[in-house]
């Protein structure tokens, strides 16, 4: 009776031990929220895992108990990559990109810290064969690590060495198109896989290299098949022929007209440039006139050597009056482009609360000088009490300068300048240059800079990600923790990274 008694107890006993040991993160203060964390028994055993979970829960780090959408990193032990990837399948996780898979070393080295401590290095790789035939740079091909092909454009590193280019210019033009439709599914299928590709290290030579990649819909494959056995696609050629998309593309690229006028146009009958022009009817914004008369100027693109005097000019007339504000050339050339369509620029003025009028003393300025063709003063229209917004896209509020700035060219080629002196030619020796002036309140400059900088793609992804995966509002204004109800300071780009649980990406490796 006695002995029956005992060996009753004894499992429970051990039950109790082993419950205790697996406590639920609640009971232990979470220190470091930007890592969940989830072990895989596989291989480690029952017992290993429990120690191990509860050794990091004391330690202050997040560990779940089961394998759920917030788990950020994945620990595994004595197994292979592979693996894992065939145990996720068996347990039906089709996108394994949302989360570094890690070997057991890298939890042993946070402990040891008392906090995270970088993973790359702790990585468990993916081993991929190559065709050696097809690799730009068969030399640099390095294993791929499989957070590299996070869902999230912020969760990668895009620069703008693009080795599928070929394919990311049909899937922008094939988005571009759904865009002009209003067709929004597609249109984001097309430009979110166009970011996969611009950010894979290899050119792609056959279908199994887009194998486990996220976004890779069947329209998009069929495309990627396309090219692979044609060269090119048909889809995309018919697009181009296709009236609709022609005259959508040439109205579109006249600044101030966006899709709403480019619709009035088209089901008026326009369908071209020359059409609008001739049309005496048509009542044009002040933004559209200005707009066609530098039309071959704008559409040229700003070369960085265009940006950079651009900039002297800015910070030479902004420093007139504001000698402690900082100028930052923000858009694409932060993010190391040569070429772009406008330049962009935030103005910050530390200590100020007045920064209202500086603008305007700006403008004034280029006008008495000549310089400016055009320019609209936006005034902000922020609200402190206002949330960031919910809207992925959405503008944001801070006072800002549309205009088109006259940009002397430097007279390079002596002769060439008598030479039109002889013909008796009028030789136009400058560019109209778009440029975005946007100015901000210090506070906020970390977040203007971090939206401001885009790209794009980067930009939709990290509000995103902000939401889905942190349940934060982000925008170019601030960042908010809608768990703790409260708004996060960051003084760098560096720090709203760092809220969001991401690793640092330098801007030139946001060219998603
Ligand atoms: N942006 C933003 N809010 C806006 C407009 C733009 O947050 N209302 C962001 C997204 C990218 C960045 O600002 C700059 O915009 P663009 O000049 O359109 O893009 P770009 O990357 O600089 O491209 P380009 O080289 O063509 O100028
Ligand atoms: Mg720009």
């Amino acid at each position: 009776m006695n002995k029956i008694q005992t060996m009753d107890i004894l499992p429970k006993r051990k039950k109790q031990k082993g419950m205790q040991l697996s406590a639920p993160s609640s009971s232990y203060k979470i220190q470091f929220n930007e890592v969940v964390i989830f072990i895989l028994e596989k291989k480690m055993g029952v017992t290993r895992r429990m120690f191990l979970m509860d050794l990091a829960r004391r330690k202050g780090f997040r560990v779940e108990n089961e394998l759920s959408d917030s788990v950020t990193h994945i620990v595994a032990e004595n197994n292979s990559c592979a693996e894992i990837l065939k145990w996720l399948q068996v347990h039906r996780i089709g996108d394994s990109s949302g989360f570094k898979l890690l070997d057991i070393s890298w939890l042993i080295a946070c402990m040891e810290a008392g906090k995270p401590v970088d993973s790359e290095k702790y990585q468990l790789l993916v081993r991929r064969e190559y065709g050696i035939s097809s690799s730009p740079h068969p030399e640099k091909r390095a294993p791929i690590s499989v957070s590299k092909f996070s869902q999230y454009a912020c969760q990668r590193r895009t620069t703008l060495n693009n080795y599928n280019k070929k394919i990311t210019d049909a899937f922008e033009i094939l988005a571009e198109n759904y865009e002009f439709r209003e067709n929004e599914g597609p249109c984001l299928a097309f430009r979110r896989a166009a970011s996969v590709l611009k950010s894979l290290p290899f050119t792609i030579v056959k279908a199994k290299d887009i194998e486990g990649l996220p976004w890779m819909g069947e329209q998009v494959k069929e495309v990627i098949e396309d090219f692979l056995e044609e060269g090119e696609s048909p889809r995309v050629k018919n697009v181009l022929n296709c009236e609709y998309y022609k005259s959508f593309k040439k109205f579109t690229s006249v600044f101030g007209v966006g899709m709403k006028t480019s619709e009035k146009w088209y089901r008026m009958g326009l369908r071209n440039l020359e059409d609008v022009k001739q049309d005496k009817s048509l009542k044009l914004t002040r933004m559209q006139r200005a707009g066609l008369l530098h039309y071959e100027d704008l559409i040229s693109s700003v070369s960085k050597a265009e940006a950079d005097s651009t900039a002297l000019i800015v910070k030479d007339t902004v420093w007139r009056f504001s000698p402690t504000a900082v100028v930052t050339l923000t858009g694409g050339f932060r993010r190391g482009k040569k070429m772009g369509h406008d330049v962009d620029f935030l103005i910050t003025i530390p200590g100020a609360s007045q920064e209202d009028e500086l603008l305007y003393q700006v403008t004034d300025i280029w006008k008495k000088q000549g310089l400016l063709l055009y320019y609209d003063i936006i005034e902000s229209t922020f609200d402190k009490t206002k949330l960031p917004s919910r809207k992925v896209d959405a503008l944001d509020h801070f006072q800002k300068c549309f205009a088109i700035l006259k940009l002397h060219k430097e007279r390079v080629d002596h002769s060439r300048s008598v030479i039109s002196k002889d013909s008796a030619e009028e030789v136009k020796d400058w560019k109209a240059i778009r440029v975005d002036l946007v100015v901000t309140p210090f506070e906020q400059y970390a977040f203007a800079l971090l939206g401001w900088s885009g790209s794009r793609q980067f930009e939709r992804d990290l509000r995103r990600y902000a939401t889905h995966e942190r349940k934060m509002m982000l925008d170019n204004h601030a960042l908010y923790d809608k768990t703790k109800r409260i708004f996060l300071n960051a003084v760098n780009e560096e720090e709203i990274f760092a809220h969001l649980g991401l690793d640092y990406i330098e801007p030139w490796e946001r060219n998603a």
